[in-house]
């Protein structure tokens, strides 16, 4: 019922604009054209001004209230260079911004149809051409080569001494694998998921899969580079880690890497942000599914004493795998030659 009294007012709407429009021409041609015209050039020419000076207004009210709510800036080293960037790009595109603006609605007004006034004929100026192209292609290079230096930052090989944390999106969580004691990963294969058991598919015929353990939350040390191996069992889905300033797509079948180095415990975050709430969020910053508003995961970053206490508690998940499954369950993969020649080849990291 509503939907089709909708349907009828916007119908009576376009009736009327159509009988005012109609109303209109004809008061026009009572007026005589060119008068009519003059007049509604007028009119435009001061919407221009009206619309850019409301419009800047905007522009600064908005920044007004969105003043001090972005946060207490990164929580990475590597954050830190990307605020910057983004900084620098805002205060160079909107200096433009502003600049471009006020030339447009202003020369709007002032060139409109007047009495007398002959518009100039202006075809060509190599001189303005060059300018308008090379400062803004200089301008741009210099923006993108700053933003390609972080992004080989980020993406490069982590320092030696790094942590290694593997993160798997799925529909829709995250998994978190950690190296154990050896500060390798076990290699895995997609065959060898068993949801209850063994949702990574570690391949357990691998002595490096032994003390590899699984964690909800992710755990870092303060102050110590972190290196995410980053995968996915399904769709794509992205590893959004906002306080930090990273994001990185999970893409089935491609690991992808990101390293940082967190600059914040949660604790002193908690003072930082003056909320005793916080926490730091994984969110999946790739639509996925009817679930991809619920695909977060929490990380907790502390002292190296705090961690190692936590470490220490860890089950690894072969040990759960195996005490958990019953025997049949329990008679892990690579049962045949053919799963196993493959797994060989699953890329180690
Ligand atoms: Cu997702």
């Amino acid at each position: 019922m509503s939907g089709y009294l909708a349907v009828l007012v916007v119908v009576l709407i376009f009736i009327v604009i159509f009988q005012i429009a109609k109303a209109s021409e004809y008061v026009s041609i009572l007026k005589g054209e060119k008068k009519s015209r003059q007049q509604s050039n007028r009119v435009n020419g001061f919407l221009m001004i009206s619309f850019l000076v409301l419009g800047l207004i905007g522009v600064y009210y908005c920044n007004e209230l969105l003043r001090g709510k972005m946060g207490s800036g990164a929580a990475s080293e590597q954050g830190e260079g990307i605020d910057s960037m983004i900084m620098w790009t805002l205060i160079i595109t909107g200096i433009v911004f502003v600049i471009t603006q006020i030339l447009l609605f202003w020369f709007a007004f002032k060139y409109q149809e007047k009495e007398g006034q002959k518009a100039f004929y202006f075809p060509h100026n190599n001189k303005l051409e060059l300018i308008w192209t090379v400062i803004p292609a200089i301008a741009l290079t210099v923006l993108v080569a700053i933003g390609l230096r972080h992004w080989f930052r980020i993406t490069s090989e982590a320092p030696k001494d790094a942590m290694i944390v593997e993160i798997t999106g799925k529909q829709f969580n995250w998994l978190i694998r950690y190296p154990g004691k050896d500060g390798q990963l076990g290699r895995k294969f997609f065959k060898n998921i068993n949801e209850a058991t063994n949702p990574v598919g570690q391949d357990w015929d691998d002595e490096l899969n032994k003390d590899d353990y699984m964690a909800t939350e992710m755990h870092l040390v303060v102050n110590k580079p972190v290196k995410l191996i980053i995968g996915s069992r399904d769709v794509i889905h992205d590893v959004g880690l906002s306080h930090f300033r990273m994001k990185m797509d999970a893409v089935p079948g491609i690991p992808t890497t990101l390293w940082f180095t967190p600059k914040y415990t949660t604790a002193e975050m908690k003072v930082r942000e003056d909320n005793p709430d916080f926490v730091y969020e994984i969110s999946c910053d790739q639509m996925c599914g009817a679930g991809h508003y619920s695909m977060k995961a929490n990380i907790v970053v502390e002292t190296q004493a705090e961690y190692d206490a936590w470490a220490a508690k860890q089950k690894t998940q072969f040990d759960l795998a195996h005490e958990s499954a019953t025997p049949a369950a329990a008679a892990t993969p690579a049962a045949d030659s053919t799963q196993k020649a493959v797994a060989v080849n699953v890329v180690k990291h």
